[in-house]
């Protein structure tokens, strides 16, 4: 099929993050995609190479005048460009049209998925929610992603990044917001000889020098493939917003979320929801809260077994669900023939 994926970056990279990776994992189940985009820029360091199948499209005051294709995906609400919506109602048989929404755990998810919301001009849109549940929309997981992640050479990747782990040493990941519990957390770190990887941005700029029992190294943009290898070379991983929070969670080590803030506070509600889920003990709740400002820095960080173990249960427990691409493509089949 010929999808149009609609992109508005609203801040940081999560929105094309998700974007990208949904239209590439498109494209190489053989489906053509045009992904339209207000800001491109960071796909020079996300995706330098492109994706086949995918083609990036502008997304400008004046955007090129296409016909639609057999699908439109409009990511998280953004509104597709007026007249392209009404070439949408024109065109015989009528694109379906999709609404991919925020990824969340909570229960409204399961209600809201899949339904139809009519349009003024005669289509419906179908809302379409990610999740962690048999009930919603899934996770994206591209096929090759497990079998990649086993045959994975770790001390190779971090040697070509100019990375040596000591013996002993534990590595861990950083990639945050601002955060005002990053003091506490370096604090924590050094008890134990570590090796901590900084992402470019707030994370590297609000870092000082090495210390005893810590070694700090700083990242430059990795691509979103890069990206993976890194979650996989660590053994904790600080991610936020969405698709590294998700990418976490496929890497199987243990993983602290930074939740995108919210003015009214919600994003507790929502941290609170996949916690719930997670089934995770106090230890991590104290901690996932304290990096959240939702509470006081913990004693000690939980359990290094146990929080493995559980990470990789859950892990196990997402695998059992179809991705999100598959189920994508099932829907749309759906609706197709209605
Ligand atoms: O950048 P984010 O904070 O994005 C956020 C969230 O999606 C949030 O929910 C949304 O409301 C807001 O954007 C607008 O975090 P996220 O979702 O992890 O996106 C980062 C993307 O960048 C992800 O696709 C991984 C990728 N990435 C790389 O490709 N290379 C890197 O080196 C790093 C650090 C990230």
């Amino acid at each position: 099929m010929r999808w149009d994926i609609f992109c508005r970056v609203i801040d940081n990279f999560g929105d094309l993050g998700v974007c990208w990776r949904l239209a590439a994992d498109l494209g190489a189940r053989g489906e053509g995609v045009r992904l339209w985009i207000d800001d491109a820029a960071p796909l020079a360091w996300m995706a330098p190479h492109g994706a086949p199948g995918v083609e990036v499209l502008p997304w400008t005051a004046h955007p090129p005048e296409l016909d639609p294709g057999d699908v439109v995906v409009e990511a998280f609400g953004c509104d597709p460009p007026a007249p392209f919506v009404h070439r949408m109602s024109a065109a015989k048989p009528a694109p379906v049209w999709i609404n991919l929404e925020y990824l969340s755990a909570e229960d409204y998810v399961e209600r809201s998925h899949g339904l139809p919301s009519p349009q003024r001009n005669g289509l419906s849109k179908w809302f379409f929610y990610p999740g962690f549940t048999p009930r919603t929309g899934g996770l994206l997981r591209e096929a090759a992603l497990m079998s990649l992640r086993l045959g994975f050479d770790r001390d190779g990747w971090l040697a070509t990044h100019g990375l040596t782990v000591r013996p002993k040493e534990r590595v861990v990941s950083l990639f945050c917001y601002a955060n005002p519990a990053l003091p506490d957390l370096l604090e924590t770190l050094a008890h134990e000889p570590t090796l901590l990887l900084v992402t470019p941005g707030a994370a590297q700029r609000a870092l000082g020098a090495d210390r005893d029992g810590l070694r700090v190294r700083g990242l430059p943009w990795l691509t979103q493939a890069d990206y993976d290898r890194l979650l996989w070379a660590c053994d904790l991983n600080f991610v936020r917003g969405e698709d590294s929070f998700v990418r976490s969670q496929w890497a199987g080590a243990p993983f602290v979320w930074q939740i995108y803030p919210q003015h009214d506070a919600v994003h507790a509600k929502k941290l609170d929801a996949f916690l719930d889920r997670f089934g995770g003990d106090e230890t991590l709740r104290a901690l996932w809260h304290a990096w959240n400002e939702l509470g006081p820095w913990p004693a000690a960080l939980p359990d290094r077994e146990a929080w493995g173990h559980a990470c990789r249960a859950w892990r196990e427990s997402l695998l059992a669900q179809e991705d999100l691409t598959t189920q994508l493509l099932g829907f749309v089949g759906s609706k197709k023939v209605e």
